[in-house]
């Protein structure tokens, strides 16, 4: 299968139709953008059993941020980061097959720019409180407040900087549930309600994770026959997306893009 056929065949079983694909909007995902009150927002993610987008309730300053204002605040950074390949392969791209480098922000640029990237660079489930050491700009600008979270902020949210293809195979996390916020490019979040068999299969030494063995960079399509339950959503800077417990994802970069989250407990 060619990256293009890949890439379509994602789509049309994603069902997000070419003509709305910059839009964000053509998904099956519930969305909310009414002006709600904190307490609101908590409440409905903390009894929502469906994935939620939440729109125009994200007030960081990094969202204003292009390319070239991360390249200047990160141009030093040591990033540690898990490379793959965008090309064909049967199983998916797990970590433990994946190799590892340690890269500069600059090498994201390089990739972003060339043409027919042949590898895609992840500096994927990083604690800002680990790496993004001293960038007081990211981390004082990050705070949950305005999701009915206040005491949850950069100490307890992750960063995840990919290119074009940076992907994270399609997985369960066992403990939690999750808000992400799109802080840049567009990324792409296929999800499945908890019940879906989607081949489930434990990778030595990740505790906190269970894999599915479905290879959704590189589908054969017709191991994908009969599951219909895929909620999907294109993720837009400002948006930010609830994870609900137990749910499947597949999460998949669709240019350069940058993310940031936190897991939250989960009620009941
Ligand atoms: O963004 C990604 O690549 C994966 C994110 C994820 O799995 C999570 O936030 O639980
Ligand atoms: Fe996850």
């Amino acid at each position: 299968m060619s990256e293009r056929e890949r890439i379509k065949f994602m789509h049309n079983y994603c069902k997000i139709a070419e003509d709305q694909q910059n839009s964000g909007v053509s998904d099956n995902l519930a969305r909310n953008s009414d002006d709600l009150s904190e307490e609101q927002i908590k409440y409905l993610v903390e009894n929502c059993s469906e994935p939620l987008v939440i729109l125009n309730q994200l007030k960081w300053k990094i969202l204003k941020w292009d390319l070239g204002d991360w390249c200047s605040i990160l141009e030093n950074e040591d990033l540690p980061c898990r490379c793959g390949k965008n090309v064909y392969s049967k199983c998916p791209q797990w970590e433990t097959i994946t190799s590892k480098k340690v890269l500069k922000i600059s090498n994201f640029v390089e990739l972003r720019n060339s043409k027919d990237p042949k590898e895609w660079i992840y500096f994927d489930y990083k604690y800002l409180k680990d790496w993004i050491i001293n960038k007081e700009k990211i981390k004082k600008d990050i705070t949950w407040k305005s999701f009915g979270y206040p005491d949850l902020g950069w100490q307890e949210s992750t960063i995840w900087i990919g290119t074009e293809g940076a992907h994270t195979p399609c997985h369960v996390d066992t403990y939690g549930c999750n808000l992400v916020a799109q802080v840049l490019g567009r990324k792409l979040w296929c999800l499945f309600p908890p019940n879906e068999n989607l081949l489930p299969t434990r990778v030595p030494y990740e505790e906190s994770t269970i894999f599915s063995e479905m290879n959704f960079f590189s589908p054969q399509p017709n191991k994908f026959k009969g599951i219909e339950s895929c909620r999907k959503v294109i993720l837009n800077p400002g948006d930010v997306l609830f994870v609900p417990h137990g749910w499947w994802h597949y999460v998949e970069n669709l240019e350069f893009a940058i993310s940031i989250n936190t897991w939250l407990p989960t009620v009941n």
